[in-house]
């Protein structure tokens, strides 16, 4: 692993005195558009403008089924309940987040290899890629909460040590995404610029901040500004389909009040010239299973598709 931050200049300084809004200082497309893979040059050139790109229908209905029977049984699975890689909703005590799911399931697992899934994460990031971070986010309904506006980038660069920005995350619907039940907001075109947030970064952060992040959170200002310059889309649309998204884009949910729920498979790439070092702005980094510490091994494909 590489060493400390002091040896590796820090292009996005942040958690300083005050919030700071500066450049992008990376490209969002590390290869060139005419590139061979799955995705075609105008929809790379629409990612690196407006920092997401929607794939309908990534997933068949029969996979999505598949991968919805293997989320209920991790869910009813007792001994995933007192596994530290779980995250519990504060109010309801249901499930929220579990992590390093394409470790914990083989189902899960075969996901992250799928050239539909893989090849499109090399083409952007234009290198080979390994797993920085996978999770499930379900959302039953009923009450189950939000998460505050944040670029993920500012948490893994603060907290994790990721140096550049050469990450990006894939958000597969394993329900419905209506316009109520809590759907993906993004602001588009935010990813190029980058908003260092304000305040010190408490020791073991990630305990409180994966069910309400307060540390890395913009100002109201800087938000109004954002949306000003940006506005916000909502990410609606049927189980199966998937958002690419650049790891610096401005984005949150909101809470799911309606019966339905809501979930996704969240799958995050980084480049493997991309690993991480020591923490830019926390105490110590992470857990492994939040932000992976290695090995930083390429993906291997499975080739034959799921
Ligand atoms: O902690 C993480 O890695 C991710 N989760 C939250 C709630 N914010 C930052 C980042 O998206
Ligand atoms: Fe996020």
């Amino acid at each position: 692993m590489a060493t400390a931050p002091e040896c590796t200049a820090d292009l996005y300084p942040t958690r300083g005195c005050t919030e700071v809004s500066i450049p992008r200082q990376d490209p969002v497309l590390w290869s060139t558009p005419g590139i061979a893979g799955p995705i075609q040059a105008s929809d790379l050139l629409g990612f690196e403008r407006n920092g997401f790109l929607t794939v309908n229908q990534l997933l068949t209905m029969e996979e999505v089924v598949r991968y919805r029977t293997e989320l209920d049984r991790l869910l009813y699975d007792p001994a995933l309940r007192t596994d530290e890689r779980v995250i519990i909703e504060p109010k309801s005590l249901d499930i929220r987040s579990v992590f390093e799911v394409h470790k914990i399931s083989e189902v899960f697992a075969e996901l992250v290899r799928d050239p539909r899934v893989l090849d499109r994460a090399r083409q952007i990031l234009g290198s080979e890629v390994y797993v920085h971070q996978s999770r499930v986010n379900v959302k039953p309904g009923f009450g189950s909460s939000g998460f505050y506006w944040h670029s993920d980038f500012e948490t893994w660069h603060a907290e994790d040590g990721l140096p550049r920005m050469r990450t990006v995350s894939l958000s597969i619907a394993l329900t419905e995404n209506h316009d109520t039940n809590g759907g993906l907001m993004i602001m588009p075109g935010s990813h190029h610029t980058f908003v260092g947030c304000a305040g010190v970064t408490p020791k073991d952060n990630y305990k409180k901040s994966l069910q309400m992040q307060d540390a890395g959170t913009p100002s109201n200002e800087a938000l109004t500004k954002l949306v000003e310059r940006h506005g916000v889309k909502l990410f609606t649309g049927p189980a199966g389909s998937g958002t690419w998204f650049d790891c610096n884009c401005m984005h949150g949910s909101s809470d799911n009040i309606t019966p339905y729920p809501r979930s996704n498979v969240f799958i995050v790439f980084n480049s493997v010239e991309n690993a991480v070092v020591e923490p830019f702005a926390a105490p110590a980094p992470r857990p492994d299973f939040i932000g992976s510490r290695g090995p930083f091994e390429p993906i291997r494909s499975s080739e034959k598709g799921l």
